[in-house]
């Protein structure tokens, strides 16, 4: 293939704050909120959850601005806040990539939790992670990230292809095979169930 001038993108440089897992520059902000995603929460955990039409911010996200075109790749940092929703923690929304085929890997900054995964032929994997762990996710796995510390921030950084997209309405459907719930009663304070 011939290289058209004109599509060459061009190089650069940005600061990522380790602590915060802000991205400083060429990077877009935005947040998701507890209201926009009670679909996800069992319903009685919703219902009981007095403030979901507030502003409560689950997580936010710094994300590179760059063409959502083969053959770029997007640096993300996600911020979860840790918190609840009756016994279920505060996590992201889950998705599977539209563009089945394509991968992604996680690198945790702060912070610890449980990545559950699942395919559309039925498997399902959950990982326990914390700061420093290094996640692969591969082509075909839905995955969604969950904070389970009672206080502190997780903070991960993701590389993506710029071509994925993302399908979260599949998600909004099945669910997660697994759940990750809140247990007082284990040293670690939480089951996978
Ligand atoms: C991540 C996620 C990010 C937010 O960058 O998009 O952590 O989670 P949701 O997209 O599930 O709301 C990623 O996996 N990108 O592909
Ligand atoms: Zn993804």
């Amino acid at each position: 293939m011939s290289m058209n001038q004109s599509k060459i993108f061009h190089p650069f440089k940005s600061q990522l704050e380790l602590e915060t897992g802000k991205i400083g520059s060429n990077a877009n902000c935005w947040d998701r909120k507890l209201s926009e995603m009670t679909e996800i929460y069992d319903q009685e955990n919703i219902n009981n959850q007095l403030d979901i039409s507030g502003n409560t911010i689950v997580y936010r996200v710094y994300e590179h601005e760059l063409p959502y075109e083969k053959g770029h790749l997007i640096p993300v940092t996600t911020i979860l806040y840790p918190g609840r929703v009756g016994n279920q923690f505060f996590m992201t929304k889950g998705h599977y990539h539209e563009n089945r085929g394509t991968a992604e890997v996680y690198l945790i900054l702060n912070g610890e939790g449980v990545l559950t995964m699942q395919t559309e032929d039925g498997q399902h994997q959950e990982i326990e992670f914390s700061t420093e762990d290094l996640l692969y996710i591969p082509p075909f796995w839905a995955h969604r990230m969950v904070n389970t510390s009672i206080s502190d921030p997780l903070i991960f950084y993701g590389i993506y292809p710029a071509d994925a997209g993302h399908d979260y309405q599949t998600i909004v459907e099945t669910g997660f095979k697994k759940k990750v719930i809140y247990n007082p009663d284990t040293k670690r304070n939480f089951s996978i169930i």
